[in-house]
């Protein structure tokens, strides 16, 4: 059976498509099309066309699994073209996502019509590469070059309001009638003299009309969003080329920029990433039948930070939370966080206030630990302490339902010793959020020993459905992310005791690609987390900044000396303090170069992460990318640590870590002796 087929009613033909999961532009698909389309021209029995697409969404994109694979025809570019030089009007029938080349075919339609709830998008940029069928050079012929550059340039869909607006949809139709709405909508428009053929408008691309400026300001007013990315510059060129070249010529401009990009090492690493973020919720080895739990109201234990983030979560995702303090004054200020948090979010157009009132009553804050008694999952986001920890585990377990989920939010800590103080092992769990909880992507699912399959599938589904992506950890100290973490803090603590400066060892990451490096973070975060001026004796760098009241950001120093704007400068006191603590130490200090600094922060978490793959605490490397990318901000650019190792070339990481006497992982020792790689082939 043919993944596209035609059906002739009115007058109108129906090129109908039903390629699943997203009706992906995978040959077959452009070939059906093609066939489909060049044989209305000729057929007086047909007026108009509708393009529709079954199942979930109208074409999200060409085939990514057909890249870097010999191409096969007809080209994207060459349905677009049959589909615009047709002599009878097309209509793009849209409802999904219509992203990349799904947007690119609904381009070269005549019209296109869309229910309210699509989206249409040009996400390449995220995959490091451009709209690469006419994309660039029709977008900004129809809505003009400022929302061109921002929806190529960011890679962000607009909703169907949006796109209506912008002229990018010419009618929203009924949520529940697209086919017989855009049948009526084709009947109507075949009446017309002549159809709107995209590549031919101009009204919206002269060149007077346009300050040249426009081009480098996108780049300039974005640099943080875009930083390191090759992709933004090229499909900033192609809209250029969109206002400065014909048609033709700027298509072979567009054209030449993707295969550029496409055999580019920033797209094979983003494509890397698409993938590895959709595998990583898969569980090896249990049933695919394996039956989920229905999880219908959630508890959160703890109203601070993390608990209201937490909360949030589900929130807005339409679930009931119940949310418990013990404190009247510490629940008041968690619900009170939570409001100020979702209105903050509404204030810059990320929601309606509808949303956040739906949101915010679906909240029930209680002082009564018994209220949680009828929920389906329990989050306990208390103090990071094992003993309360363990207390809280017991109470949960005589107070919350049978069959209902106990999970911790635990950075580090032994979910199987939390498990152990209950009687129900297999229902715990640990959901590792990361702060803030209700912004960051990541969620480490940390599987206990005796954590059933029904409870790790019931909770890798959740954290889709909450917008999270997942990966599975086995029960260490610090799970996949924090453990390798752990290895880079150590080594930045070194280095500066042997003479790096905190500020080298920030540059040399940022310079790498990570929003900051671990001396802006413990500014940010603040160096008291776990800090105890009792016990404090000067003995780390941390302690005696602490005891000077040099806590961070928010005391105006850290590490750093920060200005009234809060951006921060190197340190003359820091330094000293240093330079102090070296001396008591009779350990001397040397000039240490960009390069020792880079590999002896990043070469040792890989060698972690090859510990983590022989334990078996990572499902698979690809995971330990996924953690690091949406949990820590690898720049994804690079594919994450294991990934970005490949590339690196295992013998040289060995080499590098024998040098600097750090004990290499058997693992990684062993695919580097017989020249494997983690994931690259
Ligand atoms: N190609 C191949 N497979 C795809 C795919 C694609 N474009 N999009 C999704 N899949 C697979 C995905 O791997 C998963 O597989 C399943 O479909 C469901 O995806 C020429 C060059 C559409 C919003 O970047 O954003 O067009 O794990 O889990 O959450 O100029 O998928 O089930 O085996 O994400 O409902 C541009 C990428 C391509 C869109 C649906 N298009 N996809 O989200 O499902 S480049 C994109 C998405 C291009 C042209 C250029 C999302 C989605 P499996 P899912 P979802």
């Amino acid at each position: 059976m043919s993944v596209v087929t035609t059906h002739l009613t009115e007058g109108v033909l129906i090129v109908r498509t039903d390629n699943p999961p997203v009706n992906a532009l995978g040959q077959a698909v452009r070939a059906g099309l093609e066939a489909a389309i060049s044989g209305a021209a000729s057929d007086k029995n047909i007026e108009a066309i509708v393009l529709i697409c079954s199942g979930r969404t109208f074409f999200a994109g060409a085939d990514i699994t057909e890249f870097g694979k010999p191409a096969q025809s007809p080209d994207l570019n060459d349905v677009c073209a049959v589909i615009e030089a047709l002599n009878k009007p097309v209509i793009a029938a849209i409802h999904g996502t219509a992203l990349g080349g799904g947007l690119e075919i609904a381009l070269s339609c005549n019209y296109r019509v869309a229910v309210p709830s699509a989206k249409l998008g040009f996400p390449e940029v995220k995959l490091g590469l451009l709209p690469g069928s006419g994309g660039t050079q029709r977008l900004p012929r129809l809505i003009g070059v400022p929302e061109a550059l921002t929806m190529i340039g960011l890679g962000e869909p607009v909703d169907a309001r949006k796109a209506l607006e912008i002229v990018l949809l010419d009618r929203i139709v009924g949520e529940d009638s697209l086919e017989s709405d855009a049948v009526a909508f084709a009947r109507e428009v075949a009446l017309n003299k002549s159809h709107p053929v995209t590549s031919q408008l101009t009204h919206r691309t002269q060149r007077d009309d346009i300050d040249s400026n426009t081009y480098d300001q996108f780049l300039k007013s974005n640099a943080r969003k875009l930083r390191g990315l090759e992709a933004p510059q090229a499909c900033v060129e192609a809209v250029r080329a969109a206002v400065e070249l014909p048609f033709p010529e700027g298509l072979r401009k567009e054209r030449e920029q993707f295969i550029r990009l496409m055999n580019g090492p920033q797209s094979k690493a983003l494509r890397h990433v698409f993938f590895a973020e959709r595998t990583a919720s898969r569980i090896e080895g249990i049933p695919d039948d394996t039956p989920t739990i229905p999880i219908e109201k959630v508890g959160v234990l703890g109203a601070g930070t993390m608990g209201g983030g937490i909360a949030m979560n589900f929130l807005t995702a339409g679930i009931p939370v119940t949310l418990i303090e013990r404190e009247k004054a510490s629940l008041d200020r968690g619900v009170a966080t939570i409001r100020k948090n979702y209105e903050a979010t509404a204030s810059k157009g990320r929601l309606t206030t509808e949303q956040v009132e739906r949101a915010m009553n679906l909240l029930t804050p209680s002082l009564q630990f018994d209220d949680l008694a009828d929920c389906d999952l329990v989050i306990e986001a208390v103090f990071e302490n094992m003993d309360l920890k363990l207390e809280v585990f017991a109470r949960l377990d005589a107070t919350i339902k049978q069959g209902a989920i106990l999970a911790s939010n635990t950075s580090y800590l032994s979910i199987d010793e939390m498990a152990g103080a209950t009687a129900r092992p297999e229902y715990v769990i640990g959901l590792h959020f990361f702060s803030p909880a209700n912004v960051m992507k990541l969620l480490e699912v940390v599987r206990g020993a005796k954590t059933s399959a029904t409870v790790l599938k019931t909770c890798m589904g959740l954290a889709r459905m909450i917008g999270k992506v997942a990966a599975i950890s086995g029960v260490c100290y610090g799970f996949i992310g924090n453990r390798m973490l752990s290895q880079r803090s150590q080594q930045a603590q070194a280095l500066i005791l042997e003479g790096a400066k905190p500020w080298d060892v920030d540059r040399v990451l940022t310079r790498f690609g990570f929003p900051m490096g671990p001396f802006q973070m413990s500014d940010l975060a603040g160096l008291d987390i776990g800090w105890n001026a009792k016990t404090s004796k000067s003995s780390t760098v941390r302690e005696v900044l602490c005891e000077r009241g040099r806590l961070g950001q928010k005391t105006g120093s850290g590490y750093y000396d920060y200005d009234e704007n809060r951006k921060g400068h190197p340190s003359e006191e820091t330094e000293a303090i240093i330079a102090e603590l070296v001396a008591k130490s009779g350990r001397n200090q040397r000039s240490i170069g960009d390069e020792e600094i880079f590999e002896r922060l990043l070469y040792p978490m890989v060698n972690e992460g090859a510990k983590i793959l022989q334990e078996g605490i990572a499902q698979r490397a690809s995971d330990i990318d996924v953690v690091w990318i949406n949990g820590f901000g690898w720049p994804a650019y690079t594919g994450g640590p294991m990934y970005w190792a490949d590339s690196i070339g295992l013998a040289n990481i060995v080499r590098s870590l024998e040098a600097n006497s750090v004990e290499v992982a058997p693992l990684l020792r062993a695919k580097s002796e017989a020249a494997e790689s983690f994931i690259q082939k």
